[in-house]
This record gives C-alpha cells, structure tokens and sequence, in this order.
C-alpha cells in the first residue's frame, strides 16, 4: 500500500492532503520541467502494468540509439535496481530509484535522482516508472511526454477499465506483438479501447523481441527530439542551487 496516495483509499489518506500532496507535486513537477527545457533534455515517462515490456522497449531502443543520441534513463521499481543494471548493460547509463512502498514515482524523488545523476549530459532522458496502471498517471514528474507500455497479453479491456493513464498518454505502444499467434487475443480491439479514452489517439504496435514497430518509435522519438531543438531554449528562473554531478 502506498503511503502518500494509499491507492485511493480516502480512509488512509484524506481527500484534502491527497489534494496538497499533488499541489505541491505539480510545483516540484514545473521545476523539474524548467530544469529540462533549460538543459535541451526530453524527458520521457514511460509508464506501464508491471512486466509490460517497458525496460525491453528501452534496450532495443538503446540497439538503434545510442550510436546517434546520448540516452540516460531513471527507473523505478518498489524494490531491487535490476532495470538499471539490464539499461547499463545495453549502454543507456542509468540510475535505479527504489520507491520502498511507494507505487508510483513523484517529482521530488524525480528531483532527488537528478542530483545523483548526469542528466545535464543527455538528450533523452527516459523515466521507468514504477509497473502500476493506476496512480503512476497522477504524478507530474516535469516529463515533455507520457508514454505508455500495454502488452498483448494484458486483455483487450485495460485501456476501459484503467482510463486515467490512456487519458493522459501521448502515445500508447501496443507491446509483445510476436506473441499474437500464441494467443486469444485481437489487436484491433485494443486499438479500439484505446481509442474510446485517449484524447488524440497515437497507437504503435511493437515487439521488442523482433523489432516490429520500432522504426515508427524511433521516428517518433527524432520527431519530438526536433520540436524541442526549434522551439527557443527557456531561460528557466530557478533558485541557483547545485545539481552535482557524480564524480
Ligand atoms: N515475447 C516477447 N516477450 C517480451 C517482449 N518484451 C518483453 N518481453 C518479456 O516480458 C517480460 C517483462 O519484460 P520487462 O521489459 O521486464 O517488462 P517491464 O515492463 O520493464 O517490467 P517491470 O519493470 O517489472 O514493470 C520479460 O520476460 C521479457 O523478456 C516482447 O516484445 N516479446
Ligand atoms: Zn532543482
Ligand atoms: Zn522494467
Ligand atoms: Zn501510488
């Protein structure tokens, strides 16, 4: 059980300080987002049901990448720093936050990590959010994009029943799509679902096993790349303060 949001449970958190802890999340968030944009850093949120395939998406995206880019990535998991460790070994530098019983990131653990972290040297930074398709979509962490990871074998229904996180995506990858023969299942009708409770619809369907769909992905990912390189460098106000470099 999460002890800042308590999963919804308004027993265990309150309405009115689950509305300060995101009031002063979205502060922390803007923060971030100013570091960022100050930077030219594209930070990515990538978010998912646990074992989505979201770490599997970043190491074949590492294969293509980081001969052309320099990729950083922050991951999150309740416990264990596996994910950093398989993005390290496939050449994405990365720092693992481990979030004890929190089930979802927030920006100042976000914040936190980019002072642990050489952020400053990366043009994308992806953040592996912690396997959750709840609450991980409440919390603001100063990203340019929302990303989500929803596999084949999760059921044609997900994106009706868990809304919120569709609602927020600005991409959906459709992952695992190598199992299809193996399985019951229609694609379209993902799709579809997807479509009822995403705003502006933007759909992949990928396999990181085969490399089916990554062509689009990475073309998406050069594309928002582009956006942030016309767009003029924001002068961020921030308070000076150090974001130190590990040695
Ligand atoms: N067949 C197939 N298996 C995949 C694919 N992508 C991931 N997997 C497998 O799915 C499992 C979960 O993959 P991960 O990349 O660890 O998923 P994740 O979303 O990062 O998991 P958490 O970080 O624990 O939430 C692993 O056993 C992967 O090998 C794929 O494209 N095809
Ligand atoms: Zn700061
Ligand atoms: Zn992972
Ligand atoms: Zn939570």
């Amino acid at each position: 059980m999460c002890d800042s949001c308590g999963c919804g449970d308004h027993e265990l958190v309150p309405v009115e300080i689950q509305q300060k802890i995101l009031v002063e999340n979205d502060r922390t968030a803007a923060h971030n987002r100013a570091h960022f944009a100050e930077g030219g850093v594209l930070a990515i949120n990538l978010m998912g049901s646990p074992g989505a395939g979201k770490t599997a998406v970043l190491e074949r995206t590492a294969t293509a990448f980081t001969q052309r880019f320099r990729l950083g990535a922050i991951t999150a998991d309740l416990a264990t720093d596996r994910d950093a460790l398989r993005l390290n070994r496939a050449g994405i530098p990365s720092l693992a936050i481990t979030t004890g019983t929190a089930c979802h990131l927030d920006a100042r653990m976000v914040h936190d990590a980019l002072h642990q972290f050489p952020w400053r040297d990366v043009e994308y930074l992806f953040i592996e959010n912690v396997g959750n398709l709840v609450c991980p979509a409440v919390y603001d962490l100063g990203q340019a994009f929302n990303v989500v990871a929803l596999s084949v074998t999760e059921g044609e229904d997900k994106p009706l029943k868990y809304p919120t996180m569709f609602h927020k995506a600005d991409l959906v990858l459709i992952t695992k799509h190598d199992l299809v023969p193996h399985l019951e299942v229609d694609v379209a009708a993902i799709e579809d679902a997807i479509r009822r409770v995403m705003p502006d619809p933007k759909v992949f369907v990928v396999s990181a096993r085969t490399g089916e769909g990554f062509e689009r992905w990475l073309k998406w990912l050069e594309a928002r790349r582009e956006e942030l390189l016309v767009k003029p460098r924001a002068h961020a106000h921030l308070r000076p303060h150090p974001h130190v470099h590990p040695s």
